[in-house]
């Protein structure tokens, strides 16, 4: 085989490889709305599988008084804690960098009319993984769904 020929070939498999890896993720878009719920409350994922989570918030209330994030919360850590704890943190967009380990994802905050959103790979270990609003009072009020990492 030609040099020339062998490195078409490598070009063209390179190139196969991204756009079929670009075609194979999904993105989940999510609705955060003022009744503090999403309107996807279940994402099913495979194990080690590359997703993006879009959010946007629909809401004409200002955006410190009514914003929403999605986070992905490990399946082995204590969510109430996790909330808690993000919802203190003001400063940080209300993620709690105390419990960083125990985030596997986060959006930023999305106000009314914004979209945010966050690529990610899933968890190899299949279960259930909550994921959260951390805005405060949002997660006690429902705002929450789960991601389930199946085979
Ligand atoms: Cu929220």
């Amino acid at each position: 085989m030609k040099s020339l020929t062998k490195i078409t070939l490598i070009f063209a498999l390179i190139f196969t490889g991204v756009v079929s890896s670009a075609m194979a993720q999904r993105t989940i878009e999510i609705v955060g709305m003022d009744n503090m719920k999403f309107d996807v409350t279940t994402i099913e994922a495979s194990p080690g599988e590359e997703i993006t989570i879009k959010l946007t918030t629909k809401s004409q209330i200002p955006k410190q008084a009514m914003a929403h994030n999605v986070v992905v919360i490990d399946k082995d850590a204590n969510v109430d804690e996790v909330a808690n704890a993000s919802a203190r943190a003001r400063d940080n967009d209300y993620i709690s960098p105390e419990y960083k380990d125990e985030i596997i994802a986060a959006t930023g905050l999305a106000g009314g009319g914004e979209t945010v959103e966050i690529t990610f790979t899933v968890p190899k270990e299949t279960g259930d993984y909550e994921y959260i609003c951390t805005f405060p009072g949002h997660y006690p009020a429902g705002m929450k769904g789960v991601l389930q990492v199946r085979e």
